[in-house]
This record gives structure tokens, sequence and C-alpha cells, in this order.
């Protein structure tokens, strides 16, 4: 089937970023997803060898939890690579954790699904055609790239497919065994207008 696009020249489908990605990075891994409107977007697109290369922590149904989460996934199996899906708002909880993640050299890639916003919340505040006030759920841009770089880790920010070729390189040096730096890939990404998984789930609420 063919992914849907709505990409702008600005921002990134994420269900385009989540394909292209399973394309770019080795299949040997093991996927941990935090808690969003995102989630579904690493869940559906990226592949996993097995059962043991899917943590999905919505048992506890916390935000936040996801990066520690990707961080216990590698120390565990060392010879899978650890790949993160998280919302903007999720990572910026559980940041302070990507320092464990630089100091331990991990080769460790987060995706951060970056809507500047708690998106989930959009979905509960934003329903039906009255005008609500989103202010609360919505934020400014975050530059996550930098504050990464801060922590000493590796990263990129991403509006199309093409600012993704600089994670090739990242990976080349992971294929080779040298790579002890996390990657953090700050996407801007477009809307699809919720995704239909928590319009789903939240239609009871
Ligand atoms: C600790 C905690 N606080 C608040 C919530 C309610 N909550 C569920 S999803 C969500 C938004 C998460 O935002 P983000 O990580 O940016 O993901 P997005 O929904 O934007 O994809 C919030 C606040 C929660 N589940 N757990
Ligand atoms: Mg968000």
């Amino acid at each position: 089937m063919e992914t849907p696009d709505l990409s702008t020249p600005t921002r990134i489908d994420p269900r385009v970023l989540s394909r292209e990605l399973d394309t770019l990075l080795p299949a040997e891994r093991i996927v941990s997803v935090d808690s969003g409107n995102f989630m579904g977007y690493p869940s559906q697109y990226l592949a996993v060898p097995d059962e043991f290369g899917f943590c999905f922590t919505q048992a506890f149904q916390a935000v936040g939890l996801g990066l520690s989460t990707a961080i216990g996934a590698a120390m565990a199996q060392p010879g899978r690579l650890p790949v993160l899906g998280a919302g903007d708002g999720g990572f910026l909880m559980g940041i302070s954790e990507l320092e464990t993640a630089v100091r331990l050299g991990l080769p460790l890639v987060c995706i951060v699904y970056n809507d500047a916003a708690y998106g989930a919340e959009v979905h509960h505040f934003g329903h039906g055609d009255e005008e609500v006030d989103l202010g609360s759920v919505t934020f400014p841009d975050t530059d996550i790239a930098a504050i990464a770089r801060g922590f000493g880790a590796e990263a990129v920010t991403v509006r199309t497919v093409e600012d993704l070729q600089s994670v090739e390189a990242w990976v080349a040096a992971y294929e080779k065994g040298t790579q002890d730096r996390p990657l953090v890939i700050d996407a801007k990404i477009a809307s699809d207008g919720g995704s239909w998984w928590l319009a789903e789930a939240f239609q009871g609420h």
C-alpha cells in the first residue's frame, strides 16, 4: 500500500519519515515507543526481527518513559540497534537520560516526532466544531537537535526526506562498529489530522 504523504516543504509526514527510516536503519533492531499521538507511526512502520525487538510502555500509560526504556533495551540486547520513537513532549520529559546514553557511549537512535504539541491532548481539546483554546497543549518550536547536541549526542533536524541523508553517515559508523554516540532525529512533522488510533481510543472520553 502506498504511504499517505501530507508533507509540506518544511514539515515531513510522520508516516513517510517512519517508512524511510525503516529502510535506512539496520533491520537487527529493538524499537521502544513512548506514549502519545505519534506512537502508531513507529509501531506501524518500523519492522522488528521478532517479539524481542519491540518495547511498548503503554502498560503504564505514562508519557516520558521511552528514552529510559530504550536505554534498558540497549543494555539488554547489545547486539541490536536500539531505536526510540518519542513525541517532543515525552522526549523532553525524560531527556535527562540522554546524558546516560552519551556517558555509556550507546549507539541509540532517538526519533522525535516533533509536532510542537501534546498532540494526544489536542484530540481531547480539539474535537467538534467549537472554538477551543489549545494554548496549554501547543508549544512554540523547540530546537531539540540543539538541546541534544548540548548533551553530547549527534543530532539532525529533519523537515524533508533529503534531510535524512545525514542519518546514513551515522549508520555507516554503526555498521563498522565504531559508533559510540546516540543520534537524535528532531523531525518537524506535518499533521495528519490526529492519528486514527487515538481518535478511536478517545471516542468514549
Ligand atoms: C506522565 C503523563 N502525563 C500526562 C499524560 C497525558 N498525555 C498522554 S499523551 C500526552 C502528550 C504527549 O505529547 P508528545 O510526547 O509530544 O506526543 P504527541 O501526543 O504530541 O505525539 C499527554 C500529555 C500521560 N499519559 N502521562
Ligand atoms: Mg508532540
